[in-house]
């Protein structure tokens, strides 16, 4: 056995006489002439191995002395009580086992004394993760899927896959990659959004997804990247209101379980979060220009966007009010919102669209769909595509399409507000941005 406990599963007081088998990195050798130690990390924590000169075979000391950091060992021996060991006990080896030796100079320090930029954590991503903050943040990414999956599951949500390699655009923001698909033109996919509305003339009634999506962002941003991780939704037989209170549910859910099961990884983070209050703030697109216009330099009209200064402002604001971050923007101007975001009948100027903001950026976008083919026909024209090439999307309307509502929220922008990092690339394992490629 290479390994038979994780460090944080070891309990003296229950172990007795057996021996155990701990595996891992070699995070330090402390060797003081009369006694040696040995500090052992595994992705739960670490074991001191003590070695006494006097008690331990020559041989066995003279392998511990030589070990070279971050080398990977297993270690079997037996666990005795000790008060200034990292998890309140020691394990007094009888063997060791040297499994694949590190070569040094390491590429970056795993001791976290010296503070490495991004770009050298990224560049050497498998040496960054051996530290205890950067795992973490994957820890908390984890139980933020993990309690988005448990949430739409309970309440009635199918898990479907959407293709990747796609023929049209749907998100008429940011631009697509193309690729080469045999002979034809292809590109990958910005968002699930045609094929999730599809399901719904399908019956599936309630999706969701949570899948790559792909923008060739122009600009190098700390809150974008060209490969994110999207979490999808969509509902029949709903309007947009209802939709926005899945997600402000799902939301608060997720932080109550990240609260509850990686309170661990929240402490090597130093992050202390409060559950956001539930329902969310509904600030209208009329009161968000308001507000701007009165609180900065900026002069918006109706119809202009909400750029990153405006988004700032709006986020204060709201805070100031509530105390909260998180807020929806909704009664959009249909003009500046996608095709497929339904008007309001009796006000078609204004859209059934809606933005689920934090504080600090966007995190979601949603609306009510427009389920009459002629309407969407006609939507599609007016941003200037050619509904010739949504003919795949525009026939499943035509057959008994229900009425249905989503959204999008991008789960690194999720994990990023949580935890309040500096950069959206910390909380993505291997990002892909304007110059980052590899690894
Ligand atoms: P979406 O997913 O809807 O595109 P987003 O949060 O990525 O949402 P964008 O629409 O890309 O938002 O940008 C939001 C606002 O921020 C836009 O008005 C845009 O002009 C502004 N913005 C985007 N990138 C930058 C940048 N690099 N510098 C300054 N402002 C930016
Ligand atoms: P939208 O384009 O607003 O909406 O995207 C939804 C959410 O996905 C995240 N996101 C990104 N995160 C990081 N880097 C990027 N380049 C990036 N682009 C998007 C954001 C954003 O709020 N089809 C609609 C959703 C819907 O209506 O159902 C859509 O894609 O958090």
């Amino acid at each position: 056995n290479l390994r038979t406990h994780y460090a944080s599963q070891i309990k003296p007081e229950e172990l007795g006489d057996q021996k155990v088998t701990v595996a891992g990195w070699v995070h330090e050798v402390r060797d003081l002439g009369g006694i040696c130690f040995v500090v052992v990390r595994d992705r739960t924590g670490k074991s001191q191995i003590t070695l006494v000169k006097k008690k331990t075979d020559p041989e066995l000391l003279d392998k511990a002395r030589k070990l070279v950091r971050e080398s990977v060992v297993s270690v079997t021996g037996s666990v005795k009580p000790e008060g200034k060991a990292p998890n309140g006990y020691e394990l007094i080896p009888d063997e060791i086992t040297l499994l694949n030796e590190a070569d040094s100079p390491l590429p970056m320090d795993t001791t976290g004394k010296v503070e490495a930029e991004l770009d050298t954590r990224l560049d050497s991503r498998f040496i960054d993760l051996r530290r205890e903050r950067t795992t973490a943040i994957f820890k908390v990414r984890h139980e933020v899927l993990k309690a988005v999956r448990g949430y739409l599951t309970d309440n009635g949500f199918i898990e479907t896959s959407s293709p990747k390699v796609v023929a049209t655009a749907t998100e008429g923001g940011t631009s697509l990659f193309p690729i080469t698909y045999f002979d034809r033109e292809a590109f990958l996919n910005q968002s699930p959004q045609l094929f999730k509305q599809i399901l719904m003339s399908g019956g599936l009634d309630r999706v969701f997804e949570i899948g790559p999506i792909f923008r060739a962002e122009e600009h190098d941003t700390r809150r974008h990247l060209n490969e994110a991780t999207s979490i999808d939704i969509e509902a029949s037989f709903c309007d947009h209101f209802d939709v926005m209170e899945v997600l402000e549910e799902m939301v608060a859910y997720v932080y109550e379980q990240v609260i509850e099961n990686a309170s661990d990884s929240l402490g090597v983070l130093d992050v202390e979060l409060k559950v956001p209050q539930v329902p969310f703030k509904r600030v209208t697109y009329d009161e968000a220009i308001e507000i701007v216009n009165a609180n900065t330099d900026e002069m918006l009209n109706w119809g202009d966007d909400l750029g990153t200064a405006a988004e700032h402002a709006i986020g204060e604001y709201v805070f100031k009010e509530t105390g909260e971050s998180h807020y929806f923007i909704i009664d959009w101007p249909t003009e500046i919102k996608p095709f497929y975001a339904m008007p309001y009948e009796d006000n078609p100027i204004l859209s059934k669209g809606f933005d689920m903001m934090h504080r600090t950026m966007e995190l979601s976008s949603g609306a009510q769909r427009i389920h009459i083919p002629e309407l969407l026909i006609e939507r599609i024209e007016s941003q200037g595509l050619d509904p010739e090439g949504f003919e795949f999307y525009l026939k499943a309307f035509r057959y008994g399409m229900p009425p249905h509502a989503g959204w999008g929220i991008g789960c690194e922008r999720l994990v990023m507000t949580m935890l309040g990092t500096e950069n959206i690339r910390d909380v993505v394992l291997f990002p892909r941005d304007r110059r980052r490629l590899s690894p």
